[in-house]
């Protein structure tokens, strides 16, 4: 190309943009006209889980209380990739803020995964007092130094995990040999699993419902509130209530990112992230205790387990000293501080 058609070219490509970004209309135009920092924050949930109406609510706010300087750009729903490729992607900065479980996270952190070992935290109690205590801390650290992410001081809630599949009821240990359960990716889901002798497949939660369909897996494990907003019940048969793991959401944001905001905006930032959590975790909670009679009506057939006989083949498994070599004696204290002897 000459210089002259060359400088044509360009000419008419940059006109031919400025009438494309003005047909945008108006609405793109005065919302982001303001924004002096447009932040992209990320999830693998459907946007009717509580996680994503508190996020919006969240953008809002954060959008009025720095006055329009920050837009605050909410991707539900994997949109951006699959857990692994988001994780990829907020390490590198393309993306600003990430909802991640701290298990997954073990990927990158291997201690992040503590709060995630089975059958540990009795009761909500314990869960925040941990969480929101030294172990909590003790995480957040860890992903600090060893990541170029930080997590929020308040996690979200998951919930406690169910196990769902196609094929029988898990009464009992035993009722899982075999059994091909998609687990999300991470070395300890992988592990807790093999430990019930199923067969364990690690897919991203964007992969779900369609492996669940084809029966590439028969069952998989999630919370009541994420079986019933990703509509899990479509395919699957028996919902067994396990509780054997609770399970969070770290609010991760990249550090490179959060630096560039003056003060003042980074505790803008913080307070609605948190505040945002601790209502989230209300939501969530409520959500995941009055599901059962819902999805009964969608064909869901339920049962209920004695926690004391997965917890026992666990420990026959050796899955609780193995782990607790793992992790170390100091951060099994810490755990344990909050969950009482866990083998
Ligand atoms: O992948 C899952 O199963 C989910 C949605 O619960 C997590 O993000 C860990």
């Amino acid at each position: 190309m000459g210089n002259i058609s060359r400088r044509r070219f360009l000419k008419t490509i940059s006109a031919t943009s400025a009438v494309a970004a003005s047909g945008l209309g108006l609405y793109s135009t005065q919302a982001h006209a303001a924004a002096e920092f447009t932040l992209k924050f990320a999830n693998n949930l459907p946007i009717t889980h509580p996680m994503n109406v508190r996020a919006k609510e969240m953008a809002a706010k954060i959008a009025t209380d720095s006055k329009g300087r920050v837009d605050m750009q909410v991707y539900p729903n994997s949109q951006l990739g699959t857990d692994t490729d988001m994780l990829s992607q907020i390490r590198a900065g393309a993306i600003d803020y990430f909802m991640l479980s701290p298990l997954i996270l073990g990927t990158l952190v291997a201690d992040a995964q503590i709060s995630g070992i089975g059958f540990a935290f009795k009761d909500y109690n314990q869960v925040w007092a941990a969480m929101d205590g030294d172990l909590g801390a003790f995480v957040r650290k860890q992903i600090a130094a060893k990541s170029t992410l930080f997590a929020f001081d308040k996690i979200w809630d998951n919930g406690y995990r169910q196990i769902t599949n196609s094929t029988r009821p898990i009464n009992k240990p035993e009722d899982l040999k075999g059994m091909k359960l998609r687990v999300p990716p991470s070395p300890l889901w992988t592990s807790m699993f093999r430990a019930f002798d199923a067969a364990p497949t690690s897919i991203n939660f964007a992969e779900v419902y369609s492996a669940l369909q084809t029966k590439i897996v028969e069952g998989q494990e999630n919370p009541l509130a994420i079986i019933a907003t990703a509509k899990l019940y479509e395919v699957q048969k028996y919902c067994s209530v396990t509780n054997h793991m609770w399970d969070g959401f770290w609010c991760l944001g990249n550090k490179a990112s959060f630096e560039k905001l003056p003060k003042d905006l980074q505790d803008i930032v913080t307070r609605n992230v948190n505040e945002a959590g601790l209502k989230q975790r209300v939501d969530t909670k409520a959500l995941n205790d009055s599901l059962v009679a819902d999805m009964k009506t969608k064909g869901l057939v339920f049962n209920t387990t004695d926690n004391e006989a997965f917890r026992t083949k666990l420990r026959s498994a050796g899955f609780y000293e193995q782990w607790h070599k793992k992790f170390g004696p100091e951060a099994w204290a810490v755990l344990e501080k909050y969950t009482g002897k866990l083998a």
